[in-house]
């Protein structure tokens, strides 16, 4: 059980962190140019721009090479199961899709009318996740690393994550919000 969690927690890593890194590196051009939808709203919002997208995909990837290190050299293979690049392929998927994921959750809270930055329960925890299993899905080796399992674990423990972690940037004080 702790053994599925854990491993759960470490393949998701790749797409946990490009959110965090967006956070440090965001700012600047908004992904939607700053444009409004049909609707009048912001396609997407201030929230989402190149930088943070850029930074977390760098953020993402090089989590998931530093992971790979450490099974190295600590002598345990999840993602090492697999040749570099193509881990390195599986790294891409699952950072591009958590980010991919946060700009369609966004889409979504603005389409409720739910301004940037204000919290959407289940929707902010889950969005880039979901995105992220799809595009790692893609992978020809997913079923070599997720197990149906693992999958129902990360979405169970990421919620929970989700917030401590968010916690955790606000305390730093690199978030405004706890969520
Ligand atoms: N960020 C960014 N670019 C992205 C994703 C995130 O610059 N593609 C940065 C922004 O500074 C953003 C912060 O990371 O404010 C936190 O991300 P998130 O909580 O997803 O954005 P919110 O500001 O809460 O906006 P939204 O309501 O649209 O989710
Ligand atoms: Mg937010
Ligand atoms: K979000």
């Amino acid at each position: 059980m702790l053994e599925i969690l854990l491993t759960a927690i470490w393949i998701l890593l790749p797409a946990y962190t490009p959110n965090n890194f967006a956070v440090i590196t965001g700012g600047g051009k908004p992904i939607d140019l700053g444009k409004n939808f049909v609707d009048g709203k912001r396609i997407l919002g201030n929230g989402k721009t190149f930088r943070g997208f850029l930074g977390g995909l760098a953020g993402g990837l090089l989590t998931g090479v530093i992971q790979y290190r450490i099974e190295l050299l600590f002598g345990f293979s999840v993602f090492s199961e697999i040749p570099f690049l193509s881990a390195l392929r599986l790294f891409f998927l699952l950072s591009f899709g958590s980010l991919a994921g946060d700009i369609a959750g966004s889409f979504i809270k603005r389409r409720m009318g739910i301004e940037r930055g204000e919290k959407a329960p289940l929707l902010d925890q889950l969005d880039f996740l979901v995105v992220a299993y799809l595009m790692a899905s893609l992978h020809e080796s997913f079923w070599e690393i997720f197990t149906p399992e693992t999958i129902v674990a990360g979405i169970i423990i990421t919620p929970l994550l989700h917030r401590l972690i968010n916690y955790l940037a606000y305390l730093l004080r690199l978030k405004n919000v706890p969520w």
